[in-house]
C-alpha cells in the first residue's frame, strides 16, 4: 500500500482524470496532495521541473497531465499533440527518477494499440500493427511514455508503472464542441438542441463505430488500486483500465438523448470521421488482481448531465 501520509504529486490535477484522482486520494485520506496549476509551473520546462521535484520531494507521483482531446482536436493540432505530451513526459519521468520517487503511475490511453488490434486488445497487443492515423501523434507520444517507463526501470530500477485507460467520461470533462471526447459533446449537443427547441442533432461519421466507457471515479479507483498492488515487473509494467463492454456510438447516442430528454432527430454527418472501428480494452489482467469498474454506463451519463447542468449555466 503506498502510503497516504505520504507526499503525492498529482501532475494535471485541473484536468479530468487528475481531479477525479485528487479527490479519490482526498478520500481515501491522503494528507499532502502535491498540485501546481500550469501558471505555478509549465511542465514542459525542464528546468522548471527539476527545480520543482528538487523543492518538493513527492514520494509518489500521478502523471496525469497531458494535452489531450477528441477525435478532431487530435486531426487538427498533431504537432501539439506529439510534442506537448513527449515534453511533459519526458521532464517529470526524469526528473522523478533523479529525485528518487518511489513509485510513479503514467497514463497511458487504448488508441495506442493497432487500428486493428484482435479485440478485446490485450497489452501484449502494444506494437505489433500500425496505428490509428486520427490519433497517431498522440498516440505514439503516449506509447514513448510507457516505453520511457519501462526503460527506467531497467536501467534505473525505478518502479514507474501504467494504467491504460479506455474513453473517459465524468465531471470535470471537456464539454467544447470542437476539442472535446464524444461522450461530452454529445450531452452538449442534445442539452442545446432541447433548449432551443432544434428538430435535429448532427453529430459526426457514421455511428457505426464501437467504443467502451469509464467513468472517471473508477479509473481514479483503479490507478490507486495500480498504485497499491501493481509493480513494474520485467515482463510488464502496465494494466488496461476499462468496463470490458462496448456498444455503438448510435446506441450512445441514443442513450444520451434520452437521458438528456431531447426527442428530435438525430442525423450523421458521414463527412467527418469515424476514426478507429472498434476499441474495447480486455481488462482481464486487473480483475485477476482484484478490481472491476462499478458505475454503469447510463447512471454514469445521468450523473455527468447533472454535473454539467450544474457547471455550465
Ligand atoms: O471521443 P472521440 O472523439 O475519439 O470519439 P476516439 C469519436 C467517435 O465519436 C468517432 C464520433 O466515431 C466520431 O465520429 N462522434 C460523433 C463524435 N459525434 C461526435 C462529436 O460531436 N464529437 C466527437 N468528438 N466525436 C480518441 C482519441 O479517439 O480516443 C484520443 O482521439 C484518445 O486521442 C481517446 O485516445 C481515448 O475514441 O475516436
Amino acid at each position: 500500500m503506498i502510503d497516504r501520509s505520504a507526499r503525492i504529486y498529482v501532475a494535471g490535477h485541473r484536468g479530468l482524470v487528475g481531479s477525479a484522482l485528487v479527490r479519490r486520494l482526498e478520500q481515501e485520506g491522503a494528507s499532502d496532495v502535491l498540485t501546481r496549476t500550469r501558471a505555478e509551473l509549465d511542465l514542459t520546462d525542464a528546468r522548471a521541473v527539476d527545480a520543482f521535484f528538487a523543492d518538493e520531494r513527492p514520494r509518489y507521483v500521478f502523471l496525469a497531465a497531458a494535452k489531450v482531446g477528441g477525435i478532431h482536436a487530435n486531426r487538427s493540432l498533431p504537432a501539439d499533440f506529439i510534442g506537448e505530451n513527449l515534453r511533459i513526459q519526458c521532464n517529470v519521468l526524469e526528473a522523478a527518477q533523479r529525485y528518487g520517487v518511489d513509485k510513479l503511475l503514467f497514463l497511458g490511453s487504448s488508441c495506442i494499440y493497432p487500428k486493428h488490434a484482435p479485440q478485446p486488445m490485450r497489452e501484449e497487443h502494444l506494437l505489433t500493427g500500425p496505428l490509428e492515423p486520427t490519433n497517431q501523434p498522440y498516440a505514439v507520444a503516449k506509447i514513448a511514455g510507457m516505453v520511457m517507463c519501462e526503460s527506467m526501470n531497467r536501467q534505473h530500477g525505478t518502479n514507474f508503472i501504467a494504467a491504460m485507460p479506455t474513453n473517459l467520461y465524468g465531471p470535470g470533462d471537456n464539454f467544447d464542441l470542437e476539442s472535446g471526447h464524444v461522450l461530452a459533446a454529445l450531452i452538449r449537443r442534445f442539452h442545446e438542441a432541447k433548449e432551443q427547441g432544434s428538430p435535429t442533432v448532427e453529430l459526426w461519421g457514421t455511428g457505426s463505430p464501437r467504443r467502451e466507457f469509464l467513468h472517471v471515479d473508477d479509473l481514479a479507483e483503479a490507478c490507486l488500486f495500480l498504485m497499491d498492488h501493481f509493480d513494474a515487473t520485467t515482463d510488464r509494467h502496465f494494466l488496461n483500465v476499462g468496463t470490458g463492454t462496448d456498444l455503438t456510438i448510435r446506441e450512445l447516442a441514443e442513450t444520451v438523448r434520452d437521458i438528456v430528454g431531447y426527442t428530435g432527430a438525430i442525423a450523421w454527418n458521414a463527412d467527418m470521421p469515424d476514426g478507429t472501428p472498434r476499441k474495447l480494452l480486455d481488462v482481464s489482467g486487473l480483475a485477476d488482481l482484484g478490481w472491476r469498474a462499478r458505475i454503469p454506463l447510463s447512471e454514469g451519463i445521468r450523473a455527468t448531465y447533472e454535473w454539467y447542468q450544474r457547471n455550465h449555466p
